[in-house]
């Protein structure tokens, strides 16, 4: 007896009664979701996208891809190692002519903060040093939220996690991801948030038409791991961007570009009071001194960039 098996290439190949509607499996006001919905609309389909562990990988139900192109799921630490093998399999498929030019398809690395700020840290700098044509976007809620919101090393001065329940909140500071990524020299390095469509639609097609390394950090605020109601997640975005507490940038060819200079600032506290891992600094009375600290560091990133 003979069986036939079916490889989909993605979505646009299932029957429609199989498509699965996008975020089915996700909480309601995901930011995350927001800014990756916004970014596979502009990637289209010819892309293939490899997931490193966290809450995005309970999108894909095997053998359904939840976005418009290919999917594979790798272990949090080796997403970009996983994207060198598809790469390296295009280009042999390529050379070999079994697969025309205009059939390439793009390499997208989707991880979330734990991955992309530590476990993966290794084989991403390892990608970038061989030059990888990749795209690694990064939906940073902050903690490891898949598993309960336990601190990662995206974890902001002061907000509570499931690791960090002292009166203070997470002691240590947020890594600096950019950063680190620019000291690589990649191709194209960009912030966003999925509550700047515009800003966001720039960058992603700005990253769409250069090869080599490309990062994009996706701050995106996570009702279940910062405790806020889900209908507030555009807000709580806008005030990230307004407060400067999430700088909006670019960076190509050595030069860092911010691309929304908040003028005037919102002081932090706005964009703190609502959310609950915050709360903590509110009640039951003002923590002036972690309040103070974490303005500080904001004033003192824009005064350093020569917009304070
Ligand atoms: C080596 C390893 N340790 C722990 C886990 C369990 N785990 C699965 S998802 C996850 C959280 C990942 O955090 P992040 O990358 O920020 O993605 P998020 O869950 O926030 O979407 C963890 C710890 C794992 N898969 N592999
Ligand atoms: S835990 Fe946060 S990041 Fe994960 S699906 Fe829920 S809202 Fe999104
Ligand atoms: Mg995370």
């Amino acid at each position: 007896m003979s069986e036939t098996v079916t490889l989909y290439r993605g979505m646009k190949d299932l029957p429609a009664e199989h498509v699965l509607a996008p975020g089915t499996a996700m909480c309601p006001g995901c930011g995350g979701l927001q800014a990756l919905h916004e970014v596979q609309d502009l990637l289209g389909r010819d892309t293939v996208v490899v997931n490193a562990a966290g809450c995005m990988t309970l999108l894909a139900n095997y053998p359904y891809t939840p976005l418009p192109g290919s999917w594979l799921y790798t272990s949090m630490a080796s997403a970009p190692a996983g994207a060198q093998g598809v790469r390296d399999a295009l280009d042999i498929q390529l050379a070999k002519g079994r697969i025309r030019a205009d059939e390439d398809l793009r390499v997208v690395v989707l991880s979330g903060d734990g991955a992309a700020y530590g476990m993966g840290m290794s084989s991403t700098s390892g990608a970038i040093e061989r030059g990888l044509d990749f795209l690694y976007l990064c939906y940073d809620n902050e903690g490891y939220g898949n598993t309960g919101q336990q601190s990662s090393p995206a974890t902001p001065l002061g907000a509570r996690t499931a690791t960090e329940l002292g009166p203070h909140g997470h002691a240590g500071a947020k890594k600096d991801l950019f950063a680190i990524w620019a000291a690589h020299r990649p191709a194209y390095l960009a912030t966003i948030i999925g509550s700047e469509p515009l800003d966001l639609a720039r960058k992603i097609e700005k990253a769409r038409s250069l090869k080599g390394p490309r990062l994009i950090i996706a701050l995106s605020p996570c009702p279940a791991g910062w405790d806020f109601d889900p209908q507030e997640t555009v807000e709580i975005g806008h005030l990230a961007v307004k407060t400067g507490i999430w700088p909006l940038k670019e960076y190509v060819d050595g030069v860092v570009t911010h691309t929304r200079v908040p003028r005037p600032r919102l002081p932090v506290e706005e964009y703190l009071k609502c959310q609950g891992r915050y709360a903590h600094l509110f009640a039951p009375q003002r923590d002036e001194t972690m309040l103070a600290a974490i303005q500080a560091k904001v004033d003192r990133y824009w005064d350093e960039v020569g917009h304070g």
